[in-house]
This record gives structure tokens, C-alpha cells and sequence, in this order.
């Protein structure tokens, strides 16, 4: 057993020269998007990447190793139909390495594995937060533990609104991670632009989050949240989207889902309910997000500090 990272060489050469990676995970893949379409959002979030200037570093545990950087067949591994692989939160990584498993990183397993490698940008569509009835089930996600601990740039577009967005915010606030509005105000809540919950601080371009992200690192150790809403265009009708939501946690109950099946459960409703129009707007948002995290990664790089 090794506990080394295997950086990918394209991957290990731009960070040696101080030229911008952007990380991504591969949750989203393996248990988020279903097949043959996670496939071809991995190549365009790479592509994505690539046109603004960065490498892409998609990162998932295979045969107990953690690699930063998928090779394209690796990639496809990921995102094979019963490739089998485990949800993979921080708190696996060691289970998995120790004992040769394969996973795919949650953005909590990517952004502590990303941040190991030197990585400090990374893309994803929604973040883990409180859930529903957390005060009763304690539910809440990791991700949130480790954007508090972990020096990591999460760009995404807010958390769904299957979770308690106003729970999640003050959780974030305890931990000293600043969260950013992209262009907003409010709060993103994934499938739709806005949560009706204030953001605290607003930037307006990505040398501004730069900026933001560069003093942040010289007070603190937490991570920071860039939001970025969902395009207009692709923002879900909000009658179906309440609609979808209610048959979703009604459906939650009646399976008695709980842990870390509540997201991928959900998000498979929503795509079976929605007649794959939840999956499109996924896939626009989470690719207007690498593009973001893409220019963040490339003005961090040519800031002097
Ligand atoms: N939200 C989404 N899509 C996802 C996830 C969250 O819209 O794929 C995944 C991410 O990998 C996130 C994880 O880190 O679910 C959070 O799971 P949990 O609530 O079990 O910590
Ligand atoms: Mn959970």
C-alpha cells in the first residue's frame, strides 16, 4: 500500500511551473449524471478547462490510489455502468486506500485531496450542506467539515434546495468560510438562480475573486465559496422544480433513504420526473462553473502574492 498521490505528468508539470490546474470530481459522474452522458460531460468539463487556459485535474480513488489528473480511460472507468465504485467523502479515503478499494470523491474526498496535491481551484455543480430534519437525523454533509478546514476555492452553483439552505449558511458562517455571489446577491440554489437567501459579499469578475481569495489566504486557513448562479436560460421552471421536490422527499420517506444515498437518490428522481430536463440544466451549470473556476485559476496564477 502506498499513500502517495499519483499526480498525472500534465498535471504534476503545470503545477511545478505555477501554471493554473482546475480539480474536479467524479462523484458528479459515477453516482450524479447518469451513463452515456457523464461521459461526455467529463470530456467537455476537460475541454472547458483547456480553453481557458488551465489543466484539468479529475480526481478519484482507483485500486486503492489517489489520482489527480484521470487518464481518459480512467475516465471512462469512472463512468462505466456498474463500475461498482464507492462514494468516497474524506472520511473514506483512508479505508479506501487502505484496503485497494475504488471510489469517486465527493467534493469533500477532492478538495482535501486536490489541496494534498497543490491544487487550490476546484469545480463542481452543488455543494453538500444541512438537511432537512438535520436537528432530528444529524445529517450533515462532510463537505461542509472540510471546506472549514481545508484551503480550498469550491466554485459552484449553491446548494439544491432538497437541503436547508438557511441551516447550511449559518453552518458555513461558524467555520469562517466566506461565501461569494458570482455577479448575485442572492445565494444560488442549484436548479434555480436564486434561493431568496442574501450572500454576504458579491464579486463581479474573477480578479475580484482573486483578490477576495489571495487576502482570505493570509487570515485563515478555511476555504472559500464561489456561487455562481445556474445561466438564465437553463434555470428550471420553478413550479416544476417545487413539484419535483416534494415527490422527491415524500419518496425519500417512504424507502426510508438515509446517509450518503439521500443526494444520488434524489437526483435520480429528479432526472427520471423531469424527463432529463434536471440533467441538462446540471450540465450547464456545472460547465458555467469550470469556466469560472477556470478564470479564477488563471488570475490567482498571475497575481504576484
Ligand atoms: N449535489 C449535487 N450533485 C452531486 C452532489 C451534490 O447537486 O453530485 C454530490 C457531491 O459530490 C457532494 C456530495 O460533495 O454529493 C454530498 O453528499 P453528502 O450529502 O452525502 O455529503
Ligand atoms: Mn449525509
Amino acid at each position: 500500500m502506498t499513500t502517495e498521490l499519483f499526480v498525472h505528468g500534465e498535471v504534476a508539470s503545470a503545477l511545478r511551473d505555477g501554471h493554473p490546474v482546475v480539480a474536479l470530481e467524479s462523484t458528479i459522474l459515477s453516482h450524479g449524471l447518469p451513463h452515456p452522458r457523464n461521459l461526455d460531460v467529463a470530456h467537455r468539463l476537460e475541454q472547458v478547462v483547456r480553453a481557458g487556459g488551465a489543466v484539468p485535474a479529475t480526481i478519484a480513488v482507483l485500486d486503492g490510489r489517489p489520482v489527480i489528473g484521470l487518464s481518459p480511460a480512467e475516465l471512462e472507468r469512472v463512468c462505466r455502468p456498474g463500475a461498482g465504485l464507492d462514494k468516497l467523502s474524506l472520511r473514506d479515503l483512508g479505508p479506501a486506500v487502505g484496503l485497494g478499494r475504488s471510489g469517486a470523491t465527493t467534493v469533500a474526498g477532492t478538495s482535501a485531496l486536490a489541496a494534498r496535491a497543490g491544487i487550490g481551484v476546484f469545480a463542481t455543480g452543488g455543494l453538500g450542506g444541512v438537511h432537512l430534519g438535520a436537528a432530528q437525523s444529524w445529517d450533515v454533509s462532510a463537505d461542509l467539515g472540510v471546506l472549514a478546514k481545508v484551503p480550498t476555492v469550491v466554485v459552484c452553483s449553491g446548494v439544491k434546495s432538497v437541503l436547508d439552505i438557511a441551516a447550511t449558511l449559518e453552518v458555513l458562517e461558524t467555520n469562517s468560510v466566506p461565501v461569494l455571489g458570482y455577479r448575485t446577491d442572492e445565494f444560488p440554489a442549484f436548479y434555480l438562480r436564486s434561493s431568496g437567501h442574501p450572500v454576504a459579499w458579491r464579486v463581479d469578475d474573477a480578479k475580484e475573486a482573486a483578490a477576495v481569495i489571495a487576502a482570505h489566504r493570509a487570515y485563515a486557513d478555511s476555504g472559500v465559496l464561489l456561487t455562481n448562479p445556474i445561466p438564465e436560460e437553463s434555470e428550471m421552471d420553478r413550479a416544476l422544480h417545487d413539484r419535483l421536490l416534494a415527490d422527491g422527499l415524500a419518496k425519500l420517506r417512504e424507502d426510508g433513504v438515509h446517509g450518503s444515498d439521500v443526494t444520488p437518490v434524489l437526483l435520480e428522481h429528479f432526472h427520471t420526473a423531469s424527463g432529463g430536463v434536471s440533467i441538462d440544466a446540471n450540465e450547464a451549470l456545472v460547465l458555467n462553473n469550470a469556466k469560472l473556476a477556470t478564470e479564477v485559476a488563471v488570475a490567482l496564477a498571475a497575481r504576484e502574492d
